[in-house]
């Protein structure tokens, strides 16, 4: 399996606008299982390059329960609730961010069909979040312009150390 490479913050191609999946063929397939194997709680196509509307999530411990969600849609959100979020196109920072409580979705399943999932808590937090990558909106963008300048500063420099 093709180990891919996750995009790290500030590059530029973190904030392209994902195209709809055409057709659920066998190469989004393919992708969805290889992004699946790049841990965390979600990822996003845009965060590995890939600018289509593919969302992988899993929320369990052992890594067991594979949620995809193409061509997904929020439909409905209700309430407000912050969370300390991370992301791992933005490595070792973490800061609080305010989103709907509740939330429908709308999206295809790896066979193609579609499906609707009302969902709250980390969950919703979460398809938020990759949601947000499909529209090249990173959590950092939430925070206050200071901030965003002190995070590019610090990837930065870290991007220069590991080269
Ligand atoms: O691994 C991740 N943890 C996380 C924590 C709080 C809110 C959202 C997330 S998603 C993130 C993985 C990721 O970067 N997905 O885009
Ligand atoms: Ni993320």
């Amino acid at each position: 399996m093709a180990l891919l490479n996750i995009l790290k913050y500030p590059d530029e191609r973190l904030h392209k606008i994902a195209k709809p999946v055409a057709q659920v063929d066998d190469d989004i397939r393919t992708l969805v299982t290889d992004m699946y194997e790049a841990h965390g709680i979600g990822l996003a196509a845009t965060q590995v390059n890939v600018h289509k509307r593919v969302v992988v999530i899993d929320l369990s411990e052992e890594h067991n329960q594979l949620l995809v969600l193409i061509n997904p849609n929020i439909t409905q959100k209700d309430g407000e609730t912050t969370y300390e979020e991370g992301c791992l196109s933005v490595p070792g920072i973490y800061d609080s961010v305010t989103r709907a409580e509740r939330v429908t979705v709308e999206a295809l399943n790896e066979q193609g069909e579609k499906f609707t999932l009302e969902a709250e808590g980390l969950l919703a937090i979460c398809i938020q979040h990759e949601l947000d990558h499909l529209i090249g909106k990173v959590f950092v963008e939430y925070l206050s312009v200071l901030k965003q300048d002190r995070i590019k500063t610090k990837l930065k420099k870290r991007i220069k150390h590991d080269l």
